[in-house]
Parts: C-alpha cells; structure tokens; sequence
C-alpha cells in the first residue's frame, strides 16, 4: 500500500494556523497602513519579552562584520533566536503585513540596530525601488527601547508609496514594545542620536513571493517548526 500524499497547507491555511486575522486590526488600521504606508502597533510585543529580546540583542553583536557597516551604529546578529523569530511572526504582525501584501509572502531577514550618540544618521531612501507596482517588501522594526526624536528614531514621508510628492515629514515616537510597519516604498531614514539614550530595535524585511530565492537565506532551514518554515518561504 502507498502512503497517503501529504497535503501542503495553501498559504491561507498557512495564515489561519499562524494565528493571522484581518480583523486583528481595527478596519481604519488597515486603512491607514494603506492610504499612509506605515502604520505602529502600538505595545505588540508582550512586556515580559522585552527584558529576554535586549538580552539576545546585547549577546548577538559581532566583534566584526565581513561587510562594511554604518558608523556609530550598533547592528546585531540575532537570526537565529526563537524568541525574536517568534516576535517577527506575531500574529498581528502577519495581519498587517498581509492586508497590504495581498499575496504569499516570506519573512525574509532580520537584524538588530542601535544608532549610538551623534551616529545613526541616514539618507532618506526607500527600501524596495520599484514603483508602479504593489510592493514587494514590508520593512518591519520592533523597539526594544521607547523612541523619539532625542534617539534617533525613524523619520517618514508618509503617503510616499503612491506619491511622489512629500506632503508631511514625521519622526516617529513610541515605547518599547511598539513595532513599525513600513511599506518599503515610503520615503524614510533613520535619523542621529542626540542624546545617547538606546534606540535597539529589530529591524525585519518581509517579501512577497516573487522575490523568494534571490538573496541568500537560508533562514528556512533553522526554523524549527514546520509552520515557520512554510512563514519563511519553504513548502513542506
Ligand atoms: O532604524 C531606522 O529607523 C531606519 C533604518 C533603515 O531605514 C534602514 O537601515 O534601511
Ligand atoms: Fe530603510
């Protein structure tokens, strides 16, 4: 006798079993994400993470990365950590992500950054340059620390996805716990640390399906559970 074919989740299921709900979100969040092309969370992170997550974060810095990094900025390696690997795939995360994405989509990177005193100052740029379609990557950013103009949090263009012209130019504030959703068209940068205090977030890039296999990652294959694999990009 042959075994049974094993049946691939289909993506929706993918979502339902990851706990996604479009109605996680308030319908006027998911308005706003779009007409804005960002939107915070506001404390999305349970407070008893916070403590573990800086943890892993202060631990996961390289003494030296095999690429040039930007000055004054403190950047760490924190791919592999089940606790920030389940941060990045929250539940209400994954709602937001895919109410603008619209299709399968993959948790593509991670990593950590903390702009230090007089550092972290940016460019204005997007994350994803090809306009005139949807999309293809989220920028994701999880605050480990609370986040104002003072620590170099992150300044906006907000509407700048489907509009050239800036119409606002915002920095961001919130408290540790709060996460950023950036649609990558969005004019935005971080911006210099004036005052010293921390900044750690977790910066994330989630990507829609067209993208899959054009960077390196192996990320797929140190997901411990089948459901974070098939989050990652990989059928079973
Ligand atoms: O950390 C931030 O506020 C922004 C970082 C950023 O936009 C980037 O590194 O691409
Ligand atoms: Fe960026």
């Amino acid at each position: 006798m042959s075994a049974p074919a094993l049946k691939v989740p289909s993506w929706d299921e993918t979502l339902a079993e990851a706990g996604a709900r479009r109605d996680l979100l308030a319908p006027e969040d998911h308005a706003v994400f779009d007409r804005d092309g960002y939107i915070i969370l506001r404390s999305a992170l349970p407070f008893e993470w916070l403590d573990p997550l800086r943890g892993v974060f202060e631990r996961s810095i390289p003494e030296k990365w095999a690429f040039p990094r930007e000055q004054g900025t403190r950047f760490s390696k924190i791919v592999d950590d089940p606790l920030v690997r389940r941060a990045c795939l929250l539940p209400v995360v994954l709602s937001a992500v895919a109410g603008m994405m619209k299709r399968r989509f993959y948790f593509c990177d991670i990593q950590g950054r903390d702009p230090e005193l007089g550092g972290g100052a940016q460019n204005l740029h997007r994350d994803w340059l090809v306009m005139g379609a949807p999309t293809s990557i989220i920028s994701g950013f999880a605050f480990l620390d609370d986040f104002d103009a003072e620590n170099g949090a992150t300044r906006i263009q907000p509407g700048t996805h489907r509009d050239a012209l800036a119409h606002d130019d915002i920095v961001v504030s919130g408290h540790a716990g709060d996460i950023l959703l950036l649609d990558a068209h969005v004019l935005h940068c971080g911006t210099r640390n004036l005052s010293g205090r921390k900044r750690r977030s977790l910066h994330m890039s989630f990507r829609g399906h067209e993208l899959f296999g054009q960077e390196y990652n192996k990320w797929n294959l140190i997901a411990t559970t089948s459901l974070q694999r098939r989050l990652m990009g990989s059928d079973e």
